[in-house]
């Protein structure tokens, strides 16, 4: 797919393919927007809405890190008799900071959701739910830690016995290693962002898939975060290293570093690279999905690009330079800047929006923030590739 080359100019905004107007966008250039906001949302899977009441009552005895107890999710009978949507329960991993944390937030201040934070570090989630504000009762941390697969399984059964339905999940924790000279690897020796950005999400979701095939309500999603970084239809996908996932013969091998290379092409380890093969995986099999089950099940499977988040924890190992000029880089040259606030806004919409139930789709926001459907590189478009590495990767995590 030809880069959009005309992307330094203010002016080139991202042209929609012929045939395709109002459907699919390119990543913007040098913004990562379009002009236009031009999703026709399918609402389609609303009308599978059901009335149903669901059992879920709060469990005290479920084995788990756990020390708030939501609402019960049930439907509430107002006073005029009418019944309303019990509470929606949400999974977002990696809600310990950054854009999990402040989609958290964001739905917790509709007092719509509950929401289990999935996080690695417990008393980090705690602190940080508090200091954002999150009301006790909208939100309960469970642990996981999305680098170790008998972890992510843990974490499931644990979640089984609380015995809350599920409604979306939102696979958004992840790792970035920019400045690693060698691989560090997951309990299971997989390099560790794809071992933890893709693969312990992989497991997770494919676990998952099962009770939210249960699930009573409305709309029902599985939401994988994507970027910008990991698409090469776009300026910042092209800033080296490049995503390339090559033939898979490193991830057909394990990513071990021992007996194959740590990275997904076979080739020399690259931190950032790595990163963004993994969320190239993560566009990859949110599409595998969509293709899979998203016609038997009439579940919501999606990716997103919330905007260039500079201030997050994400750039954490990168040297103190990156991190000072990166944000003024992103506000004041490329605009591509969205603070943690607006971006768990976007997700939040994502998550709970009924116009954005559409599945198979990758969400993009322009600069008024309004979402429009955006289109993936050729790469992390490719059916054939998204199989492959749905196939290698069930082998991987145990599920083949
Ligand atoms: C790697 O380096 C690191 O090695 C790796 O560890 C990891 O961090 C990785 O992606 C993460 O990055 C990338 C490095 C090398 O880029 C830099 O950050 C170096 C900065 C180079 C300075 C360029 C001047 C920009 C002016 C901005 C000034 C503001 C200063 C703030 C800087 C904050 C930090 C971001 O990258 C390079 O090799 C440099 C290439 C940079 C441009 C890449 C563009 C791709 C070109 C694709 C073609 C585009 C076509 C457009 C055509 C236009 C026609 C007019
Ligand atoms: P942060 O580092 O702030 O958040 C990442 C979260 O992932 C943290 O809560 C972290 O936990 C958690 N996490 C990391 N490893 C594990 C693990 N092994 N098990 C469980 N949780 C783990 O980064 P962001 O908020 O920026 O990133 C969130 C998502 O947004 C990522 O998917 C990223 O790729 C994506 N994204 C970010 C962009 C940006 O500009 N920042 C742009 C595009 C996409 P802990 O708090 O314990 O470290
Ligand atoms: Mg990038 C043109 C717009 C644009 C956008 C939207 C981003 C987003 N970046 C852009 C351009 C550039 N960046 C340019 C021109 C450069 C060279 C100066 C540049 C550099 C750069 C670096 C070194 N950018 C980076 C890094 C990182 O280490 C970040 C990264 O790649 O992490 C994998 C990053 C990012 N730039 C972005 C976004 C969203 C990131 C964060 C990574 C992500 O989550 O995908």
């Amino acid at each position: 797919m030809a880069l959009q080359a005309t992307t330094l100019l203010p002016s080139a905004f991202s042209v929609p393919k012929e045939g395709k107007a109002n459907k699919s966008f390119k990543d913007s250039s040098l913004f990562g927007v379009s002009l236009r906001d031009c999703v026709k949302a399918d609402l389609s899977s609303l009308s599978r809405c059901k009335s149903k009441s669901s059992q879920w009552k709060p469990s005290a005895g479920a084995v788990r890190a756990e020390t708030m107890v939501a609402t019960p999710a049930v439907n509430r009978v107002m006073p005029e008799g009418k019944k309303t949507l019990r509470k929606g329960s949400v999974i977002i991993t990696g809600a310990s900071s950054g854009l999990g944390l402040s989609t958290a937030k964001a739905l917790a201040e509709t007092d719509k959701w509950d929401i289990v934070m999935a996080c690695r570090d417990f008393l980090k989630a705690e602190r940080a739910a508090k200091s954002a504000g999150i009301a006790k009762e909208n939100y309960t941390i469970m642990h996981l830690d999305l680098a170790s697969l008998d972890s992510v399984r843990q974490f499931v059964d644990n979640f089984r016995q609380s015995g809350r339905p599920l409604d979306v999940v939102v696979c958004n924790a992840a790792v970035y290693q920019p400045t690693a000279r060698e691989p560090s690897f997951t309990a299971e020796g997989f390099e560790i962002s794809v071992g933890t950005n893709h693969l312990g999400h992989f497991l997770l979701s494919r676990l998952l898939l099962d009770d939210l095939k249960k699930s009573d309500y409305p709309s029902r999603r599985l939401i994988i975060v994507g970027s910008i970084t990991g698409n090469t239809n776009t300026l910042a996908g092209n800033v080296p290293p490049k995503a390339n996932l090559g033939d898979l013969r490193g991830l057909a091998r394990g990513l071990n570093g021992l007996n194959s290379s740590a990275m997904i092409d076979g080739g020399d380890f690259d931190g950032a690279k790595a990163y963004k093969d993994s969320k190239v995986c993560n566009m990859l099999t949110m599409q595998e999905f969509h293709r899979r089950y998203h016609e038997e099940t009439g579940i919501t499977f999606a990716s997103l690009y919330p905007g260039c988040i500079a201030t997050t924890g994400l750039f954490r190992e990168h040297i103190p330079l990156f991190r000072l000029l990166f944000p003024p880089f992103q506000k004041y040259i490329t605009k591509g800047f969205v603070s943690e606030e607006e971006a768990g806004k976007r997700l939040a919409q994502v998550v709970s929006d009924p116009s954005l139930t559409k599945s198979g789709v990758y969400w993009s926001w322009n600069k008024a923030s309004a979402s429009f459907e955006n289109q993936m590189s050729q790469e992390a478009s490719d059916p054939e590739k998204a199989r492959k590495v749905w196939e290698i990767s069930e082998k991987l995590v145990g599920l083949a």
